[in-house]
């Protein structure tokens, strides 16, 4: 019994170190070390974002933006590459792309949030119900799984109101995920750009305490001691 006690106490110390098994999604080192961009992207590690998003098919559209970490005390702000020139009247579009190989694969309750601002509503509303096929929008391939991404566009935020901010949006990692890669896609005309930017943050599924395991395993071999005790005094 007390080999087994002691080899339970053994297996369960070395569960200490990872806390977070996917920390880095979640920028709480403050930098963003370890993201592979392309597409002239920009990505930045930040306490608080605040900006105004515009439209500038609507000059009248102003939004102010304010926005803060969902875990933590930092998340990240992708922002996308310049434009390529275009002299096209029809929307044309470019991408920008953050990839990141997780140190540990994700675990079952791990969440992935994203915050999309975007105001290009031009494609969106007009005409209604507007040109999906053009919407400004992210998309999520988990694993090089690009058969089967998560994906929200500036039609999703405008279906929930006159509105270029998703507000945090929690996606459940599927366990076992150990790259994550974010693509942002801006469609622009020679009329303008109006980019999207996205807000990314993390919360890893709580990890029990090495004292609740050692407890736990403690318990289990009082138990297993009382179980031998009874079988002893049966005898
Ligand atoms: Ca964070
Ligand atoms: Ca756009």
């Amino acid at each position: 019994m007390f080999k087994n006690l002691a080899v339970a106490l053994a297996l369960t110390a070395g569960l200490g170190a990872p806390v977070w098994a996917a920390s880095d999604l979640g920028f709480e080192s403050g930098d963003t070390s370890g993201w592979t961009l392309s597409g002239g992207a920009t990505l930045s590690a930040v306490g608080s974002y605040s900006t105004n998003v515009v439209d500038e098919y609507d000059p009248g559209f102003v939004m102010p933006v304010s926005l803060s970490p969902v875990e933590g005390s930092q998340f990240g702000v992708l922002q996308m590459g310049p434009a390529p020139a275009t002299s096209s009247l029809l929307p044309v579009s470019h991408d920008s792309t953050a990839t990141l190989s997780l140190g540990a694969a994700s675990r079952y309750g791990d969440v992935l949030y994203l915050r999309l601002l975007t105001a290009d509503y031009f494609y969106s509303v007009a005409p209604s119900p507007g040109i999906p096929t053009y919407n400004d929008r992210v998309s999520v391939v988990y694993d090089g799984n690009v058969a089967s991404p998560d994906v929200l566009s500036a039609a999703d935020i405008l279906n929930s109101g006159y509105t270029a901010d998703s507000g945090w949006l929690g996606y459940a990692l599927r366990p076992g995920t150990q790259q994550v890669s974010i693509t942002l896609t801006n469609f622009h005309d020679i009329g303008g750009s109006n980019p999207p930017t996205l807000a990314i943050d993390f919360s890893a599924a709580p990890v029990p305490e090495n004292s609740s395991f050692a407890l736990m395993a403690a318990g289990l071999g009082v138990l297993a001691l009382v179980g031998r005790r009874r079988q002893t005094s049966r005898a």
